[in-house]
């Protein structure tokens, strides 16, 4: 019946069938379907429970006793209207104009993004979001937005989480529908490491706004506005809104870093207005914008571009609030916070923070603190659920003003230098970045420029190489694969160019290119990729949302696709079973569709047999059922 309902529904016959199709459309199901999906989850759920899951191994495992998360009680029974309406009544334009136009502070949540990407290694599920939502639409109504997407959870979805990007962006636009929504998208390198060709940069922003993406924050890892056209203007011809974004690096204040000055900043964000972005991102993702400098920056953006200005810093120094309130006393137009439980070290300031330091103010947000509380709350103990993710980092670190380290990157560079044995020379590591820096031309450092500073300073440190032995050109060096790309031009000019004696060096003879890398991609035929990830699909239909996440990234896409097959929608798990399994006694809810609801006892675990396949006994909807797994252990 499940293939007959199948084959007779419009929107299999109008050849759109997806396994998303399948996920989103209860009414086609009959019983056996389901079924099916239970007894993958319950083989998913068996698996975990008898080889722990890869991603926790050996890390710390949270108390059996921790609060569960209850999602929070919303404060009003209806959302009233917010920026999300604003920007649909009046357009992109209209909406920058409102923003100008506000006495108060605005405000970005970023906890769905940058708050556990910065302090949880991005691990954080779509189920734990998508529970939070709908209060942030009803407490939390005067936000300016939601930053929920992007950056590195686009990848880290499929890859670490098996889930669907797009489902989870699909989720909160549903939940919140009066909050925009905002994601980090790194122009030509899309939300990977590479430049991508134009079509596909394009085709990506078209489908993140169709899916439900209202802010792009659009910036390059060398500040070059040449290579950002594409990306932004497919924003703007998607109607949405475009925050051209530069990147903040080095000390305005210092006249020795003389290179990034203010005429610097204030020529690019001239270029970014020019260039049709609708507000002005200020990105600084080290966290190095001290307050009296932001003081000067504001003040000189405010004055020279007509745009309103967003202003996203890090907390890794403990400065972050300080700036942002002299940034808010100098008139920027709104500002990044992670709420207080996912704020603080290399994540975002404090949400409740600023809220409380304004009340009053002639800035004050607007924000009840109640509100506030209630929703972090929550975010406390699901944060708590992902303890086998933290980073370790105990304190603020003053550090950052040497290594210029970005948020995202130096808990998992400090991670990726213990595993190769370098813990205790950390500090090193630290110098190392600052000198590759300095040799490479002091360059703006945020993904993925900052990861081939990282991959040349560890490769340094580990091979005992100083930047002089590796200048001199008598001598032997073999560069990881990311310089020698970064060298070729392959991820664009920075102010000024390549230092020429390094690029010589690298490029060993080669040519190299300072045009944009987009140019000479060649367009990718779309319809030839979906018809071949089909194939390889055993003949599934392609949507856009699929294509473009294998565009993205073809190998993790199509592993994330295999992985499905067995385990099927293993994203409706809580968390701690996601990553723990289950113990005898244990029960538990999973929503599979909107009110198809699974209940799952965990009964008992049987002997592994000869053939090393444990036995699993569960109660299906108070049905008995077994699965057997592999015992790995
Ligand atoms: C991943 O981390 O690779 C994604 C999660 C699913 C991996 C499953 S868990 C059971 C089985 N054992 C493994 O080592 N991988 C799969
Ligand atoms: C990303 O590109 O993911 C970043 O967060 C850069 O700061
Ligand atoms: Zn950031």
């Amino acid at each position: 019946a499940f293939v007959e309902n199948l084959l007779k529904h419009p929107t299999f016959l109008s050849n759109e069938y997806t396994t998303k199709f399948i996920d989103n459309t209860p009414g086609l199901f009959d019983f056996k379907a389901r079924r099916d999906r239970a007894t993958k989850i319950l083989t998913y759920i068996a698996d975990i429970s008898v080889n722990g899951h890869p991603e926790t191994e050996g890390r710390p495992r949270p108390a059996a006793d921790i609060r569960a998360p209850r999602a929070p009680e919303r404060l009003l029974e209806v959302a009233p209207d917010g920026t999300r309406q604003i920007l649909e009544r009046e357009g992109a334009k209209g909406l920058a104009d409102w923003m100008l136009a506000q006495k108060q502070l605005l405000l970005t949540d970023t906890t769905m993004r940058d708050g556990h990407q910065s302090l949880l290694a991005t691990r954080m599920r779509s189920i734990d979001m998508v529970r939070a939502a709908p209060a942030y639409s009803t407490n939390l109504h005067q936000l300016f937005s939601v930053e929920c997407w992007g950056g590195a959870t686009f990848d880290v979805a499929y890859r670490f989480l098996q889930e669907c990007p797009w489902q989870r962006l699909r989720d909160l636009r549903a939940a919140m529908p009066n909050l925009l929504t905002q994601m980090l998208l790194r122009a030509s390198n899309g939300v990977g490491y590479t430049n991508y060709p134009d079509n596909v940069v394009q085709a990506f922003v078209k489908q993140a706004a169709e899916t439900g993406i209202d802010v792009f924050r659009v910036f390059d890892s060398l500040n070059w506005v040449e290579n950002m056209r594409v990306a932004m203007d497919a924003v703007i011809d998607s109607g949405k809104v475009c925050e051209g974004t530069v990147c903040y690096t080095g000390d305005l204040l210092d006249p020795a870093r003389s290179k990034y000055d203010l005429k610097y900043y204030v020529g690019m964000a001239k270029e970014l207005e020019a260039a049709g972005a609708h507000v002005l991102g200020l990105k600084d993702m080290a966290g190095l914008l001290k307050p009296a400098a932001a003081r000067v920056l504001i003040k000189a953006l405010k004055e020279e571009v007509g745009i309103p200005v967003h202003f996203h810093t890090h907390d890794t120094a403990g400065i972050a609030c300080a700036t942002i309130l002299a940034a808010t006393e100098a008139g920027v137009d709104a500002a990044d916070v992670a709420m207080d439980s996912f704020s603080g070290n290399t994540s975002q300031a404090t949400f409740g923070t600023i809220v409380s330091a304004l009340k009053g103010d002639k800035r004050d947000t607007g924000i009840d603190m109640a509100a506030v509380r209630r929703i972090d709350d929550y975010w406390d103990a699901v944060r708590a659920q992902y303890l086998a993710f933290e980073s370790g980092m105990q304190a603020p670190s003053s550090e950052v003003y040497l290594h210029e380290m970005p948020g995202g990157q130096f808990t998992n560079l400090k991670a990726q230098a213990r595993s190769m044995g370098l813990e205790e020379r950390w500090h090193e590591v630290a110098q190392m970045y600052a000198d590759v820096n300095q040799m490479f031309g002091d360059i703006v450092k945020v993904t993925p420029s900052s990861k081939v500073v990282g991959d040349m300073a560890l490769m340094m440190v580990a091979q005992g190489l100083t930047v002089e032995q590796v200048l001199d050109p008598k001598s032997e060096v073999s560069f990881p694969d990311s310089v020698v790309d970064m060298m070729r031009g392959n991820l664009g000019q920075p102010p000024g160019g390549w230092p020429k004696a390094v690029q010589k060096k690298v490029l060993k003879g080669e040519k190299a290119s300072s045009e944009r890398p987009g140019k000479h991609l060649p367009a990718v035929d779309l319809e030839a990729v979906r018809a071949d990830v089909s194939a390889q699909l055993d003949g599934m239909t392609v949507d856009d949302e699929d294509l473009n996440g294998y565009l993205m990234y073809p190998k993790v896409f199509m592993d994330y696709m295999g992985r499905h097959q067995t385990y099927g929608p293993v994203r409706t798990l809580p968390t701690p079973v996601f990553f723990y399994g289950m113990e005898p006694g244990d029960e538990i809810e999973a929503e599979i569709d909107p009110g198809k609801t699974l209940e799952i006892r965990f009964v008992a675990r049987g002997e592994t047999n000869e053939d090393g396949e444990a036995r699993i006994f569960f109660e299906l909807n108070g049905q008995p059922r077994t699965v057997r797994v592999p015992d790995r252990r």
